[in-house]
């Protein structure tokens, strides 16, 4: 199998936490922006329409992190992540973590687009400080297009809102004596521990902090308020998630 993604975004991590957790062999291939799309659109002969990542090649195309997941979950041979007596709430907890994380990227996207140090800090390694302020129009217009294909500005003011919501929910159904939403480990407790990555990054060694490292994707402030469900992240990583390096 091939899994197509972006190496710090957590809708790969769902995919690729829920093929690690199963042990499944597959090659992971990182996507990048324009070109990477073209490519994907020719592998999956899909010229129209929205194509995201992560997406799985398998038996056939998986096209959604969720679809990937649930296919893992069919083939290995671990523990299940979607019990059968559970499946209506894991689906209702993964379209909370799909609404939160669509507010984080916006937040995080359109708080960026004026912080010339994060424009900076985006480009790759080999382009020279002196040239890097000269590109951020550049960098600013790939951001552009993909504030535009996740149609950011329709909710405009409304993104902290929408994640914290969902924080909240998850704030009041985990606990130190209550560390599963389901009662044990499944999916929903993966999809929402995700939503955390752009309050703060969880430990490197399991996954990259992303593009403008670590502080370009912490938020002090929410960071304080939900303290308590990062250590419930941290320690979820810790018993249920193998390091990348590993
Ligand atoms: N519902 C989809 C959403 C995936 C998604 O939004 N992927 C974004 C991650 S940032 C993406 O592909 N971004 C790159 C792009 O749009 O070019 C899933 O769960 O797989």
């Amino acid at each position: 199998m091939r899994l197509f993604g972006i190496p710090f975004s957590p809708w790969t991590e769902k995919a690729r936490w829920a093929l690690d957790h199963h042990r499944l062999d597959y090659t992971f291939q990182e996507h990048g922006p324009v070109l990477g799309e073209l490519r994907l659109r020719a592998l999956m002969r899909q010229p129209t329409g929205r194509v995201t990542v992560p997406v799985l090649e398998a038996d056939r195309w998986y096209k959604d992190s969720f679809e990937i997941a649930r296919h893992a979950d069919g083939l290995g041979g671990g523990p299940r992540l979607f019990p059968q007596a559970h499946l209506d709430e894991i689906a209702a907890w993964n379209t909370r973590s799909e609404v939160a994380l669509a507010a984080g990227r916006a937040m995080f996207l359109l708080g960026s687009m004026d912080q010339p140090r994060f424009l900076d800090t985006v480009l790759p390694p080999g382009v020279p400080a002196g040239i890097r302020p000269l590109l951020r129009p550049l960098v600013r217009r790939g951001m552009e297009s993909l504030i535009h294909k996740y149609k950011m500005r329709e909710d405009a003011g409304r993104h902290e809102d929408v994640l914290t919501s969902a924080l909240d929910a998850l704030a009041a159904a985990v606990s130190p004596e209550r560390p599963y939403l389901l009662g044990a480990f499944s999916y929903a407790d993966i999809a929402m521990a995700v939503t955390l990555q752009g309050v703060s990054p969880v430990d490197e060694a399991f996954m990259s902090a992303g593009l403008g490292g670590r502080e370009a994707w912490s938020q002090p402030r929410l960071a304080e308020r939900y303290a308590g469900l990062l250590q419930w992240r941290d320690a979820l990583y810790a018993k249920h998630r193998r390091p990348a390096t590993a």
